[in-house]
């Protein structure tokens, strides 16, 4: 999955217009997640996931914000996620069928929040560069 230099603008460009609503749009998408796909709950057993929980808004701030840490070195993803992909491969073991679902809730509530600027294109971007976050996030499990 090779990011283009358009892709990566409407990246940067769709996460501008995200701005400080990054948590509060990550956390929905942990939302839609659990609601839409309940297998993904069993991986947070230790959570209160009703709605308007403060562990899942919390959540969705620490995802939200390493999305951003991904904008923000979108030419080194394997370098800025490092940690994040041991963790998930090592000690979370999180199914990589997961992240195409979290993917997907993260596509629909930008589309939901900002639907001027999810064009065809800007859409077709973002999918391409959560699919790079997800091949890294999953890459050192074998
Ligand atoms: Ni994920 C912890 C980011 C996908 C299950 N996850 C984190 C943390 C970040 C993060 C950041 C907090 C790390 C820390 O505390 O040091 N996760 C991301 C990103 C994606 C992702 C950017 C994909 C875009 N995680 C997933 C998926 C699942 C998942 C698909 C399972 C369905 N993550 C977890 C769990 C934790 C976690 C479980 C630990 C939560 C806790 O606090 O106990």
């Amino acid at each position: 999955m090779v990011l283009s230099s358009t892709d990566k603008s409407n990246v940067k460009a769709a996460w501008d217009k995200v701005g400080g609503h990054v948590g509060e749009y990550g956390a929905e998408a942990l939302e839609r997640m659990f609601l839409s796909f309940p297998t993904t709950k069993t991986y947070f057993p230790h959570f209160d996931l009703a709605h308007g929980s403060s562990q899942v808004k919390a959540h969705g701030k620490k995802v939200g914000d390493a999305l951003t840490n991904a904008v923000g070195h979108i030419d080194d993803l394997p370098g800025a996620l490092s940690a994040l992909s041991d963790l998930h491969a090592y000690k979370l073991r999180v199914d990589p069928v997961n992240f195409k679902l979290l993917s997907h809730c993260l596509l629909v509530t930008l589309a939901s929040h900002l639907p001027s600027d999810f064009t065809p294109a800007v859409h077709a971007s973002l999918d391409k560069f959560l699919a790079s976050v997800s091949t890294v996030l999953t890459s050192k499990y074998r």
